[in-house]
Formats: structure tokens, C-alpha cells, sequence
């Protein structure tokens, strides 16, 4: 991508309304815009960022055996009368009438929608287990929506919902949930800690959530310190195996948010030297709640003695808009964003540092075309403006390598390449360069943990 014919307004001064880091440079790095309060629109870089973060979902739901579709944003009421949770709901529900005076609401979560789905079309335990999911657009009207995409009104979910015959396979299916999610978290970078949780309005009676942990968070957590190095199951795990032994290990060392920590119980478990009482955001949140809507919407299966039965559930969710803001809180300096390479909106940015010059043009188109052709996400500052614009904003949109091409350098054929994180400079042949580039991002894309 060019950046002279590209849409990036940065911005130069901090916003005021930002209160935390996150939220400042998604705003300073042109990546959102505020349209009411807590509803955003994605500028391209942040798109770029947010359907990267989508893609590593997928791909690990996939992986797991999971599903894909679609459901509206949009839902009739009389599906959540038949679940009992259209009162129960209260405020945070945006409801809706059309020109035909029917109830409807945005969707603040989809299990009614899907257990209607499946009710339509599965009769047989010899369908299941299923899991399916979706990515789309949820609707809370929060009491407080703030610190921008983190906690919006409008905001995107991955939601998976799992059927089982009994509590047993439930169970089963929670567990490659939970494998995939330690996964889908690596991936992209995050060291996040599961961690039981409280359910909600949700129900049922297992439930974990994710949490970055991070100063800005919203949840106070109280866990085991050897849970932050402990090695992710690898992209061999069998997931038609027996996950079981990878869960239990997990989840043998404490860790627990606000609403379910026992401190006597979390002193008891985790040595002085391990505990960490530490602030965290939440990133994924999984539960098993059983037959509390299969039963009272009638999803039933003729089990293997030709009984009905309601099948056993299970609802999994991630928030992709909530997941953008956590990594930067996780990965950022004083010049801005510093991205890791496997959702960085381009994974190298080369500077042309003058612009005009038919030399420097020359070179750099050159460059520009070996390094798309050799599979690299570009962006190309191929802008007629002063060096220190350009690094200033290579730094705050926080693009992992900068390959400089200037017009001394390249007197001597050499190129220069700085690394976002460590600062650390290279000056290398510019015939090396795409080599180089290619050898330092490959094995971060983590396509392969
Ligand atoms: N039905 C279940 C799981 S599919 C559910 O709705 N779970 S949830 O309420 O915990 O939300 C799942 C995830 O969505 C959260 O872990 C969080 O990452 C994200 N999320 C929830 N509310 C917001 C919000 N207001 N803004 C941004 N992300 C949110």
C-alpha cells in the first residue's frame, strides 16, 4: 500500500477524552473514529488490524471443528420470550420496533437465535456433537461505555455455541474451546490467563474467562504466577482426542477474578512467592449452562434408546474489537504502537527519504514490488515529506521493521533496517534487504504455534 494515496489521519496532539493509553493511540494512529458515544467507526489501519485479529480466530475455531455462519444483527423478541430473557435483560437491550409495530432487538448475544437454528434442523444425537459460530456485530447498551473500543456499545463477537447429547460430551467440547482459545490468544502474541468466572446473565454453573493482565483493566484477578509461562498446546493437538489432561493442567494453578475469588482458598492454594493480585482486562469468556434454553425452546434430539432428549449447551465468546485496544495496552512505547507481526496492520513499512528524487523513486519502487511479490504486507512512505514525519509515524502506527532507503545510503547500495521493538539498527547490501525482511517476519507470523 502506498501512503500517498492511502487514508491515515493521524492525529498530532493527545485527545483529551482518551483515558487510557490504548484508546489515545487508536485514536492518534488514525485507526477509529467516534460517532456516538460508544459506537466507533474502524478507519483503514484499524480495519486492517481488527479483521487480522478475526482471521487468527477463525482459523483456530476451524482448527477446533467449529463451524461457521451468519446471523442477523437483528433478532424477533418472541425468540427471547421463549428463553424467558427478554424482561430479564433489562436496559443494556436495544429494542426495536418496524413500521409493522413487531418487536425486535439488536442482538446483545445469539444463543436463543442458534438454539432456534438447531431445533429447526438437527433430530438425531447422531448429529452432534456440533458446534457452531459466528462473527458479528452485538449490541449492548452499556451503562458506561468507555475507553473506546474496549468497553463500546456496538461492538463485534466471535460466539460459538456447542450441542452435546449429555454433560459428559458438553464438557468434552468446553475443553476444546478452551485449548482453541489458549491458542487463539497465543497467536496473536497475549499471554492470557483462564480463569474461573462468574456467569452472569448468561447462566450455568462452569465457567472461565481470559484475562490480559494490564493496569488499565477493568477486573481485579488473583492468580498463580506460573500460569504466564506455561508452554500452548502446539497446532498438532488432536482435537478429536481426549483435551482433558491439557484443561486439568490449566487449570490446576489458581486463578480467579473478583466475583469468585475465596482469598483464604487463593492463600491457601498459591505459595507467597507465585501470587499475583493484579488488575486484567477480559478478552474471552466461555460457559457451559446445560439445558437452560434447549429445554424451555424444545432443541431435542432422539437419543439412542429413541428418547427425546434437550441437548446439553454450551456458548463461547471473544471480542475482536475488545481484543484490538488489549494488545496495544500489552505492546506499546513511548513513540507509540509497537505491534507484534501476526496482527501488525503491515508487517514492514519501507521510508523513501527523498521523495521526488528519481534515484531514491527508482530504488524503492524496485524494492516495494520484490518485497509484495515476496508475500510481505507493505506499506510504502512514498510521501514528499520530511524524514522525521515519516519515521514519526512509522513509530506511532507501530509497524514491526522500517527499511530506510536514503540517498547516501544508497550512493554505497546500502539500505538501513530499524526494528519497531528493540529500536536496534541494521545497515545491510540493499541487495539483502528482501531477504532479510522475509528471514525476520516469517517466523513471527506464529501461523505454526
Ligand atoms: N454469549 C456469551 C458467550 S458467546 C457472551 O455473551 N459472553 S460475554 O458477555 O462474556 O461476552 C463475550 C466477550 O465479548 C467478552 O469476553 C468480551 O471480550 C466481549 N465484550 C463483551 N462486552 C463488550 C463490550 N461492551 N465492548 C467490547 N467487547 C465486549
Amino acid at each position: 500500500m502506498r501512503l500517498s494515496r492511502y487514508f491515515l489521519p493521524v492525529l498530532r496532539d493527545v485527545p483529551k477524552e482518551a483515558e487510557i493509553v490504548s484508546h489515545r493511540l487508536m485514536l492518534r494512529a488514525g485507526m477509529i473514529r467516534q460517532q456516538a458515544s460508544g459506537l466507533y467507526s474502524w478507519l483503514p489501519l484499524g480495519y486492517k488490524v481488527l479483521m487480522k485479529v478475526q482471521k487468527i480466530i477463525e482459523e483456530e475455531q476451524n482448527r477446533s471443528g467449529a463451524v461457521q455462519l451468519l446471523m442477523p444483527t437483528i433478532q424477533p423478541a418472541d425468540l427471547w420470550r421463549e428463553s424467558g430473557r427478554y424482561d430479564a435483560y433489562g436496559k443494556e437491550m436495544l429494542r426495536i420496533e418496524d413500521r409493522h409495530e413487531r418487536e425486535f432487538l439488536y442482538g446483545p448475544t445469539n444463543e436463543e437465535m442458534i438454539t432456534d437454528i438447531f431445533r429447526t434442523y438437527v433430530k438425531s444425537y447422531k448429529d452432534l456433537p456440533l458446534n457452531l459460530y459466528h462473527v458479528q456485530w452485538k449490541f449492548r447498551d452499556e451503562v458506561r461505555p468507555r475507553f473506546g473500543t474496549m468497553r463500546s456499545r456496538e461492538f463485534l463477537m466471535k460466539d460459538a455455541y456447542s450441542f452435546d447429547l449429555s454433560k459428559e460430551d458438553a464438557v468434552k467440547a468446553y475443553e476444546r474451546m478452551f485449548v482453541a482459545y489458549m491458542r487463539t490468544y497465543a497467536r496473536m502474541g497475549l499471554t492470557a490467563i483462564p480463569m474461573r468466572a462468574d456467569t452472569g446473565p448468561i447462566g450455568g454453573d462452569l465457567s472461565h474467562e481470559w484475562i490480559v493482565l494490564a493496569e488499565t483493566g477493568e477486573s481485579a484477578v488473583f492468580c498463580d504466577n506460573r500460569l504466564l509461562d506455561k508452554p500452548i498446546p502446539g497446532q498438532d493437538t488432536d482435537f478429536r482426542g481426549d483435551l482433558k489432561p491439557i484443561f486439568d493442567d490449566w487449570t490446576s494453578l489458581y486463578a480467579a477474578t473478583e466475583d469468585m475469588v475465596d482469598m483464604a482458598e487463593y492463600e491457601a492454594a498459591v505459595p507467597e512467592e507465585h501470587r499475583v493480585s493484579a488488575r486484567g482486562i477480559e478478552v474471552g469468556h466461555i460457559f457451559y449452562f446445560g439445558t437452560k434454553y434447549s429445554e424451555p425452546m424444545k432443541a431435542t434430539v432422539t437419543g439412542p434408546e429413541g428418547k427425546e432428549i434437550a441437548v446439553h449447551m454450551g456458548s463461547y465468546g471473544i471480542g475482536p474489537t475488545r481484543l484490538v485496544p488489549a494488545i496495544i495496552e500489552a505492546f506499546h512505547d513511548e513513540a507509540g504502537i509497537v505491534w507484534p507481526v501476526s496482527v501488525a496492520p503491515f508487517e514492514a513499512v519501507l521510508i523513501n527519504l527523498k521523495a521526488g528524487d528519481a534515484d531514491s523513486d527508482a530504488a524503492c519502487e524496485a524494492l516495494y514490488d520484490e518485497l509484495v511479490a515476496a508475500g510481505i504486507d507493505m506499506l510504502y512512505d512514498d510521501r514528499d515529506q520530511g524524514a522525521g514525519a515519516k519515521f514519526t509515524t512509522a513509530d506511532l502506527i507501530g509497524i514491526p521493521y522500517q527499511l530506510i532507503i536514503g540517498p547516501r545510503g544508497l550512493k554505497a547500495g546500502e539500505a538501513e533496517i530499524k526494528h519497531r521493538k528493540t529500536g536496534e539498527r541494521e545497515t545491510l547490501p540493499i541487495a539483502d534487504a528482501v531477504a532479510r525482511i522475509k528471514g525476520l517476519i516469517e517466523p513471527q507470523r506464529k501461523t505454526d504455534i
